[in-house]
């Protein structure tokens, strides 16, 4: 079923089988350029908002009851705003959390019936846990005149994905879906927050991303440990040397004097990130200068760096990359997101889309016994009200 305003405001009407028009809010799945696994370590990133979205539909009730329906899932979750607890359903909890959060800043809110809706593939690597997150404050913020800025909305959703999804994340999926802007990629610093729209021109070249439908089952764990790896380098660095704060601040070359002589593993890790950091920098650079192809070659870059040194790729990803990787159409392709699963962001000729997906699919499923699923990703405007009902001071 195609997702708009129609679509979901009578799926609304039905499940909760009221005539009140829903406000409903669009919030965007995203796309990473370069710079993977920096958000966390006050790093620079390179997102873009993306034409996959979650929806919600929200009214307001009498009483305190939060009810929850998924038509993914066709399920339902029912709570009051005294008994916000984790469910360990999953998709509940990306809500809860942030109802968890607004309570915590004291903010004040009423019951509520709240539907989901979206047509970003789960475990794809394109946020849609964010996308959920943002789309649920930003309703919540419209609906109860909460008056909260998107860079609170963005810290309250990733504060949600900390707490109820025990995922230790950094701030870019929530601030590529709430801040996203079609045709630009945001190029954020994710330490002050301080962002520049990058106009994204590929000249003849599209953003193809294919999919392995590796669900990533290792990932929350793996990477709060690679988070952890990261703070442990920056602690040793700063025995030595305390004004730095965060892998930001390091260079090589601490890492060469002070961590290398403790932990090859966790040099390794932070070297990665180092490394990257200056890397997006680069890729900025070329982006606006239009050098679509030195921006390929890094992105090539940073899969090795994430693949051999940061070990977050997977089998189905190397695959995807290396089978690619001689292919004159593709000028560049790694793997995005936290890892271990999900797609690949590839840069591919607009007409070569077509036979590439067509000689990969028998290869990949050949080797790894999955299908290959793929998108062209078009660049979007991010979270938006997309109903026409009048909302106090929307
Ligand atoms: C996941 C996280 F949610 C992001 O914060 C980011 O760290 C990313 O992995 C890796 O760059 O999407």
């Amino acid at each position: 079923m195609e997702l708009n305003e129609k679509t979901i405001a009578t799926g609304f009407k039905n499940v909760f089988n009221t005539t009140e028009a829903p406000l409903i809010v669009r919030s965007p799945g995203r796309v990473n350029i370069i710079g993977e696994h920096t958000d966390y370590n006050d790093g620079f990133v390179l997102p873009a908002a993306i034409d996959k979205a979650a929806y919600v539909a929200v009214t307001k009730r009498a009483d305190n009851t939060v009810s929850l329906f998924a038509t993914d899932f066709n399920e339902a979750h029912e709570t009051t705003l005294d008994n916000i607890v984790k469910t360990n359903k999953h998709w509940p909890d990306y809500i809860l959390g942030i109802i968890d959060q607004l309570q915590k800043t004291n903010a004040v809110i009423g019951g509520f019936n709240l539907m989901v809706a979206a047509d970003i593939p789960i475990g794809a690597g394109l946020s849609s846990s964010a996308a959920l997150e943002c789309a649920t404050v930003f309703a919540l913020d419209a609906l109860f005149d909460l008056h909260l800025s998107k860079a609170e909305m963005a810290h309250i959703a990733q504060h949600a994905e900390h707490e109820f999804a025990g995922v230790k994340c950094g701030v870019m999926d929530m601030f590529a879906s709430l801040f996203g802007k079609k045709d630009h990629v945001i190029s954020l610093d994710c330490r002050s927050l301080f962002y520049e729209y990058v106009p994204l021109k590929l000249d003849g070249y599209k953003l193809l991303l294919l999919n392995t439908n590796v669900k990533h089952k290792l990932s929350s764990s793996e990477y709060n440990t690679r988070r952890q790896q990261c703070e442990q380098g920056v602690a040793w660095v700063k025995e030595r040397v305390p004004a730095v704060r965060a892998l930001r601040d390091v260079t090589v070359e601490m890492l060469d004097h002070y961590v290398m002589p403790k932990s090859m593993l966790i040099y390794q890790r932070c070297k990665y990130v180092v490394d990257e950091n200056n890397r997006l920098l680069q890729a900025c650079s070329d982006l606006k200068k239009g050098d679509v192809h030195a921006l390929g070659k890094k992105m090539f870059a940073t899969h090795e760096g994430l693949s051999k040194e940061y070990e977050v790729s997977c089998r189905e990803l190397d695959f995807l990359v290396d089978h690619v990787k001689d292919n004159k159409a593709v000028l560049g392709a790694r793997m995005m997101g936290g890892g271990f699963g999900g797609c690949t962001i590839n840069i591919v000729k607009e007409e070569a889309i077509k036979k590439l997906v067509e000689g990969l699919s028998p290869a990949y499923k050949e080797a790894t016994g999955l299908d290959l699923d793929y998108y062209v990703a078009s660049v979007e405007d991010g979270t938006r009200i997309i109903s026409k009902k009048e909302f106090a001071h929307v």
